[in-house]
């Protein structure tokens, strides 16, 4: 496994590191999900600072600070509705990664952890979205210093196993 790289099964808005992913929607202005949990832990600051930023387009990603979290920053990103693959949702969810990945790199973000963006509610099918986080965030970290390192976050034991076969590759 790639030292960059790390996986874990657990909470995301527990984790210590200087920016965490949100799974948002178009609004920003938080939801169920991850989303939930993030806002619920983060406070209402986060809300009135998200409202400033007049939503977000599907597959790009926008930084905010972490409040009452452990993470300093959130890095919020529209992840795609699947529709079954034929609405460009494997480039979307792709530009999603990127997006965030850039945001952190720009930002100088050291540790930055990473929830399966669209494989709740919005229906992407895991083991293509594991596949995409995976790969983009190898190709990202082979161009680039920061972040230094990528914590992926899954919530069941499915999803780790699917992340875990992937990383030993
Ligand atoms: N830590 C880590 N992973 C989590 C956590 C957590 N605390 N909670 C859920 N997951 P979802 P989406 C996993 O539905 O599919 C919201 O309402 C979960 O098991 O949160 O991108 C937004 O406002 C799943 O694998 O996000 C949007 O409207 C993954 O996180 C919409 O949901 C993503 O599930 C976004 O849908």
């Amino acid at each position: 496994m790639n030292k960059r790289i790390e996986l874990i099964k657990g909470d995301i808005t527990t984790l210590a590191v200087d920016a965490i992913v949100n799974a948002a929607n178009n609004s920003l202005l938080g939801g169920g999900g991850v989303d939930g949990a993030i806002h619920a832990a983060a406070g209402t600051e986060l809300i009135d600072e998200c409202r400033n930023l007049n939503g977000c387009a599907t597959g790009k990603a926008k930084i905010t600070k972490g409040y009452r979290l452990k993470a300093k920053h959130i890095i919020h990103t529209v992840g795609p509705v699947w529709y079954g693959g034929y609405k460009d949702e494997p480039e979307m969810l792709a530009s999603c990664y990127q997006s965030s990945l850039e945001i952190a790199r720009d930002n100088k973000i050291k540790t930055l952890a990473f929830p399966g963006i669209s494989t709740g509610v919005y229906g992407f099918p895991q083991d293509l979205a594991a596949l995409i986080a995976v790969n983009e965030t190898r190709r990202f970290l082979q161009k680039n210093k920061y972040p230094e390192k990528v914590t992926f976050v899954t919530f069941s034991d499915l999803h780790y196993e699917t992340y875990r076969k992937l990383l030993e590759q």
